[in-house]
């Protein structure tokens, strides 16, 4: 007995394709399990960064082109998963950035927001919305978002600081805006370390009321952050998997220090060997003092002071240290993800 097919043969899906797609339209069914994935699926891979290895490049550069002509003379460090995107990881950019003695990066803002981490040199400054910071090694130094910033360089040597920004994040959003400044450096309106007087001294202004989305504190001093932790590691209370880990925060709102990038500083004793860990931020390391080693999904990293390097989404991964106390900063979208209840970490 002959009865009609119950399925639409292939052939007839591939011209229904055709037809809808005219219409700009396409079928859940053919894309679906790559939309909603049993677990994180991101292009982004492992990788390092050997500042030893970089350093020659960047130096290059600084023969190639001036601070002023490049409006921001940096090298783009590319996830190799996904070269040609201007990203480390799927949500943030990270670049090494070169001012050399007596150049100036002319002033500018957008809506980006963007974090320093000084890698080498001493002394070189930033000017964020009206006053200027010197900045140090290990400094975590915070550009909000349509701040006008400048840097320069009134030091005998070049200054290298890792810059993070939440391109991708603005990008995905369609939400970027930009301007240059009228002049090369803004004006200064506040004596150096005014922000870190006012608002990072346990002390807030009697009438502060919550104010801007970024902290106000603009430049985290290396050499406080580091006397903290020395300080607390008395206690001998380490986590398993990340030593004693502290987190940068907005005095004003005890919120992270910026709206989309969260940013961190953590100890790792000597000998320390780290237990299993993974969470759905990628992360972004750099060290500061100390050697260890980082397996990420079963593929060993070894680092030293200077290297950065990644940890994707939901990568399996521990730390060992293999000489001296370790200090490793890092930073990520963590803020963003627990902001809209998507983050997620894992012990094993
Ligand atoms: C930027 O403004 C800086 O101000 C550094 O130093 C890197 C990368 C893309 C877009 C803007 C800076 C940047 C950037």
């Amino acid at each position: 007995m002959a009865h009609a097919p119950n399925n639409t043969p292939s052939n007839s899906r591939a011209d229904f394709y055709d037809r809808i797609g005219q219409h700009s339209m396409t079928p859940l069914w053919e894309v679906m399990r790559g939309l909603v994935t049993p677990e994180p699926t991101s292009p982004c891979v492992a990788a390092l960064w050997r500042y030893e290895d970089i350093r020659p490049y960047i130096m290059e550069a600084g023969g190639l082109i001036t601070a002023k002509e490049a409006e921001r003379r940096v090298l783009v460090l590319e996830n190799p998963g996904m070269r040609g995107q201007s990203r480390i990881t799927r949500s943030l950019y990270a670049g090494m950035q070169l001012i050399l003695p007596g150049e100036v990066a002319p002033s500018h803002r957008h809506t980006q927001t963007a974090l320093r981490f000084v890698i080498e040199g001493s002394g070189a400054y930033t000017a964020v919305n009206g006053e200027k910071t010197l900045m140090q090694p290990g400094d975590f130094v915070i550009t909000p978002q349509w701040g006008w910033h400048d840097h320069g360089n009134d030091s005998a040597d070049p200054m290298v600081w890792l810059d993070g920004l939440d391109i991708p994040i603005v990008q995905l959003l369609d939400a970027g805006f930009a301007e240059h400044f009228e002049a090369d450096e803004q004006p200064l309106t506040r004596p150096e370390g005014d922000s870190l007087a006012r608002y990072g001294s346990g002390l807030l202004p009697v009438d502060q009321a919550r104010g801007a989305v970024s902290s106000p504190v603009f430049n985290y001093p290396y050499t406080r952050t580091r006397e903290a932790l020395e300080t607390m590691r008395q206690s001998q209370e380490w986590d398993p998997c990340h030593g004693l880990k502290m987190k940068y925060v907005n005095p004003v709102t005890g919120d992270y220090a910026m709206p989309t990038m969260a940013t961190f500083m953590q100890l790792l004793p000597k000998g320390f060997q780290g237990a299993d860990y993974r969470s759905t931020d990628g992360m972004v390391y750099v060290c500061v003092e100390g050697a260890g080693e980082t397996v990420i999904n079963g593929e060993t990293f070894a680092w030293g002071p200077r290297d950065t390097f990644v940890v994707p989404s939901w990568a399996r991964h521990s730390h060992k240290v293999l000489r001296g106390d370790t200090v490793l900063f890092s930073f990520s979208d963590r803020v963003v993800q627990q902001k809209l209840g998507l983050w997620r970490e894992a012990r094993n």
